[in-house]
């Protein structure tokens, strides 16, 4: 389906204002709301939760729906406000939720997205929500849009829509500015150089928790390029947003050994509560490195909120010791040296530009063999 169409119809039905967190089944979609839609009526939230909370205000401030799109993996960030905030017992808000549908049973997806997919449409039904697989044909779209909107204004309550892979054609963006993007993004390096860099730099007995999307996939190769094996590394292929977490727990438990924790500035503020958690607990050996190139570059390098924030400020004020910026190479073999040096928790920042690899391959052992060869390494 023609994204065009599918927004020019919701549009008819006055919805017309988007918040949510991008998924690549999304991405063309996502692309024509940014590039028709105010910035103020297209919100890019930190997480699945807040875009239910916003959209639920957009509805107390306006009397109308919004629509809230996400992949599937991130309705477990919102089953709080779904369940206390929007639902009939206690406020009744009503939106349409647009919800990628990673790892459908009968295709084929990376295995943090199986049971996202197995359970996407018993989660809805659980939460008493109604749905309808988005159709691609136009006549049928219409017909779905007419039948949730009706729904939400008879029950003010939620009705979903469930996007299939492949549902949307390709999106080109028209506007110019949106299609340059921000001269934010234009640094020397991209990500994956900043990966290969930082990880050369790093010894053997060191730890890596590496964040969702293509930060791991980027790590993994250099791995498999270099034959080093991927002991030292822990991907956390789902669970966006809780790397530092991670990595807290094993610094904490094994204060001997370094751990770095990979992240991206998507991930990064999508839980960014953990930045107070481990600055309340202090750990020495804990060492971040946030690769920001603004955008959540993973699943079509729609803007975050990075532009407007400065992540090592951030962490130096939530009780971080030491914090560096980089963004050349040199710079970055400065600042890794010092932060193997440094008594933590410390941070890295480097900005890089958007984009990665076209062949870039996906993790070849699973994530059942990457704990057990990585727990080994801890043990050792
Ligand atoms: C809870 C949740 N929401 C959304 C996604 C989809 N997703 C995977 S990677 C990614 C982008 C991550 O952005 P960032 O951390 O900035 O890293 P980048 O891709 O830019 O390197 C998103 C939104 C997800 N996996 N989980």
């Amino acid at each position: 389906m023609e994204p065009s169409f599918f927004y020019k119809q919701l549009n008819l039905h006055n919805l017309n204002f988007f918040t949510g967190v991008p998924d690549s089944l999304l991405k063309d979609f996502c692309a024509c709301i940014s590039d028709k839609t105010d910035k103020i009526f297209n919100i890019t939230a930190a997480n699945e939760g807040n875009a239910i909370a916003l959209a639920a205000s957009y509805y107390l401030a306006t009397g109308k729906s919004g629509i809230v799109f996400m992949q599937n993996s991130g309705l477990g960030n919102c089953i709080n406000p779904l369940t206390s905030l929007t639902n009939s017992e206690t406020y009744s808000i009503p939106f349409l939720m647009l919800i990628g549908w990673r790892g459908e049973p009968g295709t084929k997806d990376e295995p943090q997205h199986i049971e996202p997919g197995k359970l996407t449409l018993d989660f809805l039904n659980t939460l008493g929500i109604p749905y309808s697989i988005l159709p691609t044909t136009e006549e049928e779209v219409i017909e779905v849009i007419k039948k949730a909107v009706s729904y939400m204004n008879k029950n003010l309550s939620p009705y979903a829509l469930v996007v299939r892979k492949e549902t949307f054609d390709k999106y080109e963006i028209q506007n110019e500015k949106i299609k340059q993007g921000k001269q934010i993004t234009d640094f020397p390096l991209n990500r994956e150089y900043a990966i290969q860099l930082i990880t050369s730099l790093l010894q053997d007995r060191d730890i890596i928790v590496s964040t969702t999307g293509k930060t791991s996939r980027e790590l993994f190769e250099y791995r498999a390029t270099n034959n080093q094996g991927h002991h030292q590394d822990f991907l956390t292929v789902g669970s966006m947003g809780h790397s530092s977490s991670i990595a807290l727990g094993i610094a904490l438990q094994k204060p001997a050994r370094n751990v770095y924790c990979f992240d991206g500035d998507g991930a990064f503020i999508m839980h960014m509560g953990s930045l107070a958690t481990i600055g309340y607990y202090q750990p020495r050996n804990f060492k971040h490195v946030v690769i920001n190139n603004f955008s959540h570059d993973s699943v079509g390098g729609q803007p975050t909120a990075a532009e407007a924030i400065n992540i090592p400020l951030i962490a130096e004020a939530c009780g971080y010791k030491i914090v560096f910026s980089a963004e050349t190479a040199d710079e970055i073999i400065t600042r890794m040296k010092e932060l193997q040096s440094v008594e933590g928790p410390a941070l890295l920042e480097i900005r890089v530009k958007k984009g990665a690899r076209k062949e870039l391959g996906r993790p070849t052992r699973t994530p059942s063999q990457n704990k057990k060869d990585f727990m080994c390494h801890l043990m050792s």
